[in-house]
């Protein structure tokens, strides 16, 4: 056999064994096979002590062509098998594991549910109410026109489209709901509020507001019952007896218009009620008639009340929480003490 026929034959024999490798360690022999000191392609140096010196230049070239062939093969070879098993084996058992956080749901939103529950208790049903609402039901339905002097109490966060804003407070939706629906109600709307105003411990821009709203036969849902569900809810939501206090206040959409506040946890005065043993948690009062009547209800069979109170302040209260600011912070030293 001469030199050609015996550098063809090894090509061949190696490229059919490679279509027949199935892994790593057969293509390890293979190679060793071919590559060794003594090995099949050593075997072909055979010709350099025995061909002439005019034939050796020719083996030569083609000896180092099918040697730097075989070469660039097997490395490719070598790639394919290693990114299936090498990856494999790269995985030490021992190691510990990824560590996974499952989500769970922010504190507002777990405490809504449970405030949507005791309502429920109550007699109350909870509704949806938009965020994005119309200058009139936030203010002028409210007995707020935009001469009052009362929308300096709520600063708003206006939207580019004339005549709709963020809404300041949950009030906006009473009278929508009221012209929607006929009474006798006892519903809450529950959501987030906008204000465009500094912040500091006990102030954010956008907050939570509960509001109620109880519109029945006369002389049902008066003061009392008010007084009674408020004290009702605040004793079941934070697990404690609480004393009410009811001041007059003002409010232009509510006739008498009250502030609520609640007996403080602390015996002798603390920073939370500024030593005065109460907290202001609520604005309140008797819906406005001329409220009801916007919202086509008959004033001389039926009254109703409202009250409406910031979320987040009564979680400061329940939970210890210094600053109100922490809500929206999404710090999760702070979120993970409440999943
Ligand atoms: C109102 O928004 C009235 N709509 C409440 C009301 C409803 C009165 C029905 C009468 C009848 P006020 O602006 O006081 O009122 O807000 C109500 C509560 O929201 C406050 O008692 C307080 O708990 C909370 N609150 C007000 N401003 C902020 C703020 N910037 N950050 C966090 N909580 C706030």
């Amino acid at each position: 056999m001469n030199w050609l026929e015996e550098i063809t034959n090894l090509r061949n024999y190696v490229l059919e064994r490679l279509g027949k490798v199935q892994d790593r360690k057969e293509l390890d022999e293979l190679k060793l096979e071919i590559f060794k000191r003594k090995g099949k392609l050593s075997e072909l140096k055979k010709f350099f002590d025995i061909l002439k010196d005019e034939e050796k230049k020719n083996f030569g070239l083609k000896f180092n062509e099918l040697k730097n062939e075989l070469e660039r093969i097997f490395k490719e070879k070598e790639r394919q098998t290693t990114s299936r098993e090498e990856k494999f084996l790269d995985v030490i058992f021992s190691f510990p594991s990824k560590k996974f956080y499952l989500g769970s749901q922010h504190i507002i939103s777990l405490e809504q549910k449970r405030i949507i529950e005791i309502f429920a208790k109550l007699g109350f049903s909870a509704i949806d109410s938009p965020e994005v609402v119309s200058e009139k039901d936030n203010f002028d339905y409210l007995n707020i026109p935009s001469y009052h002097p009362a929308r300096d109490l709520w600063n708003t966060i206006w939207i580019k489209k004339k005549g709709l804003l963020l809404r300041t407070h949950t009030s906006a939706y009473q009278v929508p709901y009221l012209k929607n629906n006929f009474p006798p109600f006892r519903v809450i709307f529950i959501g987030k509020v906008f204000r465009f105003e500094a912040t500091d411990r006990r102030h954010e821009i956008q907050f939570n507001q509960i509001e109620g709203l109880s519109v029945v036969k006369r002389p049902e849902g008066n003061l009392g019952e008010l007084k009674g569900v408020l004290k009702e809810f605040f004793e079941m939501f934070f697990e404690r007896k609480v004393k009410i206090r009811l001041r007059p206040s003002y409010f232009p959409f509510v006739e008498p218009g009250l502030e609520v506040d609640i007996s403080c946890f602390c015996k002798n005065g603390c920073e939370f009620c500024s030593f005065t043993k109460y907290i202001e948690i609520a604005g309140a009062g008797m819906v406005h008639p001329d409220v009801l009547k916007r919202g086509k209800i008959d004033t001389l069979t039926f009254q109703g009340y409202a009250f409406g109170c910031g979320l987040e302040r009564l979680l400061m209260i329940k939970y210890n929480i210094p600053d109100i600011r922490y809500f929206l912070s999404g710090d999760l030293r702070f979120i993970k003490n409440f999943s």
